[in-house]
């Protein structure tokens, strides 16, 4: 009715911001920002990648420039404060006469469509359109965005824009806040019960955190078909390979990062080789199994967090049944029962080694859901968030 009128009740408004540093660790500044950005404004929505681009406008060291989104509550006033304060706890200071060099800027580009012209505020930034570093990193997150004093979406004032002062990609990304608790942890493990979306979260996290993921083999392994026809009979050299696969894994492949993967996600713990013998393996080859299994666990590298997917065994196997694997079909509800239990009573074992950090996740579909995986996410940082 009068939209203009009670703008900022209780809404939510999308609000982008333009981030750069050229002084001090200009990553860490621009990291630093986003992390307070999204404890005093709002829940980080897109972060675009981070480019180098020469100072424009004054002589100065060259900047690091970024945009991103965020969902907030406050007043586009509110928002202009809290930047300004920002900025200054990371030692901005403000020159009176023209740009100087500065540890942190970030810059109100839109608040919703809003525009606004007040002594101490203008929105859209007033000279956004002019400058390829805003620009470039900008059209990445919102290539659509009309802007509301000009009538053109991003993607468009990019190519009518006169400034082609090169943007210099650069390999490290900022990382979104709900990753922060994670990051902490160079070697995360994911563990759950076959079907529970180990594989799945395993990828996800790594992209999101730029690790390697380490997987398990099991599509090269020979004995898994034969063990779903004959477990008795394939058993013991199932178990075995995947305990020598997994170790081979674990002290090899997770040292071999390159230059710019700061860690390793793997879909399993090493224990769970126990786990599953505990379940498969004859009585008396249970023990047999276990010596080796202790040699090999002693030299193993181990993760410093386990992050436990607890799904419901039918649910596990309706996931199984999904994703078509033509050895799986068959695999039972008892089985994947049993296999819940082993990990009921395993857990305590983890939970003494490491991180471990247990999640419900049979009310979500986080392969299907980016909003299930924020659950997710947020599940994960609340009992990270815990002091242990
Ligand atoms: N910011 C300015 C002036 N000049 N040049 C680059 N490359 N990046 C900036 O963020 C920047 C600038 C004023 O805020
Ligand atoms: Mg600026
Ligand atoms: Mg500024």
């Amino acid at each position: 009715m009068f939209p203009n009128s009670f703008p900022h009740f209780c809404s939510m408004a999308v609000v982008y911001i333009s981030i750069g540093s050229n002084l001090g660790d200009r990553i860490q500044m621009l990291q630093k920002g986003i992390d307070d950005a999204a404890a005093a404004i709002g829940a980080i929505e897109r972060i675009s990648a981070v480019v180098e681009t020469p100072a424009l406008g004054f002589a100065g060291n060259s900047f690091l420039n970024a945009c991103f989104s965020v969902q907030t509550t406050l007043a586009p006033k509110a928002v202009m404060d809290a930047l300004i304060s920002i900025e200054k706890k990371h030692g901005r200071v403000r020159s009176s006469n023209g740009y100087a060099d500065r540890t942190l800027d970030l810059d109100l580009l839109f608040y919703d469509d809003e525009v606004i012209n007040s002594n101490d505020l203008i929105v859209p930034h007033p000279a956004f359109h002019k400058r390829n570093f805003v620009l470039g990193p900008l059209v990445e997150i919102a290539p659509n965005k009309v802007s509301p004093t000009h009538q053109k979406t991003v993607q468009e004032l990019l190519h009518a824009c006169s400034d082609n002062t090169k943007l210099n990609p650069i390999q490290e990304k900022l990382l979104h806040p709900i990753y922060a608790l994670l990051k902490q942890h160079a070697f995360i493990c994911i563990e759950g019960i076959i079907g529970c979306g180990k594989t799945s979260f395993t990828r996800a996290l790594a992209t999101a955190l730029n690790y390697k993921t380490l997987e398990e083999r099991f599509a090269e392994n020979p004995f898994l078909p034969k063990f779903y026809r004959q477990p008795k009979r394939f058993a013991f050299p199932l178990e075995l390979s995947f305990l020598a696969d997994r170790f081979k894994q674990i002290n090899e492949d997770a040292e071999q990062l390159d230059m710019f993967q700061a860690g390793v996600v793997a879909d399993y713990h090493i224990s769970k080789s126990l786990v599953f013998a505990n379940n498969t393996l004859q009585e008396d080859e249970f023990p047999l199994f276990q010596q080796l299994y202790d040699l090999m666990y002693r030299s193993a590298n181990q993760p410093s967090l386990c992050i436990f997917l607890r799904q419901t065994p039918s649910r596990a196997q309706a996931n199984i049944k999904k994703r078509g694997r033509s050895y799986e079909q068959n695999i039972s509800l008892e089985y994947l029962s049993d296999l819940a239990q082993g990990y009921q009573n395993h857990l305590p074992f983890l939970a003494h080694h490491m991180k471990l950090v247990v999640v419900d996740v049979s009310d979500l579909d986080f392969v299907l859901y980016p909003e299930d995986m924020k659950k997710l996410l947020t599940r994960i940082n609340q009992q990270l968030a815990e002091v242990s």
